[in-house]
């Protein structure tokens, strides 16, 4: 028996912070939509990833109509410290950066909201999917084949938009047609989520001879923690009072106190710096981690794939109500200049916070850099105005 035909607008693969809040652009602006997504709802719901929202993708969001609860728990915060050679210094990010700040609000949050907000409007959003491919890029009427409770389907669209992160299909289906800038770190990220309150008010990374670490936290009983470990680490080799030891031994400080709880979830974060060019081919057009991944220790992740599809739904509405093809045909030149300003930010707190190896001349490198962070406003505002995030329209990340 041959595919059911369907038809929609657009068909987004991936039910992510990308795929997700594209979805609710598209729909306030009256263009169908269909999201396909392979894991099933409570999975994706429940996948610990970013916990940092920039002041523009907090404004995205609102504008997605899923701003609410985001307002109502998430946390404000106007500075982080940076702490090093026993020292914790406040980086004041809203004072430097124009009075902008950033939202603790957790990934799993922005994704449930997205996710509410889309059922509730009666849309089509297919989870379990398997067998997922596109085809006809190169024509007007690309499709996405797919199986769905065992029936198999051909969707027909207008575009097809590739949301479907670092592992997806869509990205490998044009690899022939594109460039790909990428780095390995020799190192990962041991992240968990306790049951205890903050020990600190504002988010702390810190730089120390056993490795990174940092303090985040999800609400005021729930602490984020992460720190750095090899690249090959084996989970099943850290139980939770070696973490909380390691922990303790990077970040404490004299008068102050590391609150511990009981490990809710633990995990290990490869360490990739990954960019793709283009981030489109024909009809196809990629947004998020299907495009680029970034380290997270400048909390761009999330944040990079809401302002991608911030592009790519302005393109796509001014396709369907004037037309005008040029912001399709610019997409990627308009996301690709943040992306490299973020890839870079990543990459600068990557390797100024984290042991790169055995070399006594990096750290004494880390260590300057740090210092001139903490001592001149010029330094420190440069990382104040790359972490809240650049407005979009700022010279050094809007296209020319
Ligand atoms: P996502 O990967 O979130 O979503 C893609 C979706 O597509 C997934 O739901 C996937 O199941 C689905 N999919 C994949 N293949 C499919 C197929 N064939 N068919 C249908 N659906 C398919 N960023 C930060 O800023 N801070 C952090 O601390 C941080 N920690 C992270 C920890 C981990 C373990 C990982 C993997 C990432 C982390 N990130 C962090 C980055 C992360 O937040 C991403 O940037 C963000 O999820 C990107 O969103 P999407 O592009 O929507 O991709
Ligand atoms: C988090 O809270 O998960 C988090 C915060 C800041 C980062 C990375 C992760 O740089």
């Amino acid at each position: 028996m041959g595919a059911t035909k369907v038809r929609t607008q657009v068909a987004i693969i991936g039910a992510g912070p990308a795929g997700l809040t594209l979805s609710c652009l598209l729909h306030g602006a009256g263009i169908e939509t269909v999201v396909l997504e392979n894991r099933s709802r409570r999975y994706v719901e429940e996948r610990i990833r970013a916990g940092v929202l920039e002041q523009g993708t907090v404004e995205v969001l609102e504008a997605a109509g899923v701003g609410e609860r985001m307002h109502r728990e998430g946390i404000v915060h106007h500075g982080i410290y940076l702490q090093f050679a026993g020292e914790r210094h406040r980086i004041p990010l809203s004072d430097l950066a124009d009075g902008r700040s950033i939202v603790i609000y957790g990934q799993t949050e922005v994704v449930k909201d997205l996710i509410e907000a889309r059922v509730n409007a009666g849309l089509e959003l297919r989870f379990g999917v398997a067998d997922v491919s596109v085809h006809e890029l190169e024509t007007d009427l690309p499709s996405v084949r797919f199986t769905h409770e065992h029936e198999q389907f051909e969707l027909e669209c207008d575009a097809i938009v590739g949301a479907d992160g670092f592992h997806g299909v869509c990205r490998p289906a044009i690899e022939q047609h594109l460039r790909v800038f990428s780095r390995e770190y020799p190192f990962a990220w041991l992240g968990i989520l306790a049951a205890a309150p903050p020990s600190s008010d504002e988010l702390v990374y810190t730089h120390h001879e056993r490795g990174f670490a940092l303090l985040s936290l999800r609400s005021p009983e729930r602490s984020r923690l992460y720190l750095q470990c090899a690249a090959d680490e084996r989970l099943d080799e850290w139980p939770d009072t070696r973490i909380w030891d390691e922990l303790h031994r990077r970040v404490s400080l004299d008068g102050w106190t590391l609150v511990e709880g009981e490990v809710l979830e633990k995990g290990i974060t490869p360490m990739r710096s990954f960019v793709t060019e283009p981030m489109q081919h024909g009809r196809l057009f990629l947004a998020g981690d299907s495009a680029h991944i970034v380290p997270p220790t400048g909390a761009k992740g999330l944040n990079l794939a809401i302002s991608d599809v911030t592009v790519l739904a302005e393109a796509l509405i001014d396709s369907y109500r004037s037309g005008n093809r040029s912001g399709l045909a610019e997409y990627s030149r308009t996301c690709l200049r943040r992306v490299w300003r973020a890839e870079h930010f990543s990459y600068w707190m990557t390797t100024m916070l984290h042991q790169l190896g055995e070399d006594p001349f990096d750290n004494q490198l880390q260590l300057s850099q740090l210092r001139y962070i903490v001592s001149s406003e010029a330094a420190a505002r440069t990382l104040a105005e790359n972490y809240v995030g650049l407005p979009l329209g700022h010279r050094a990340v809007a296209a020319d």
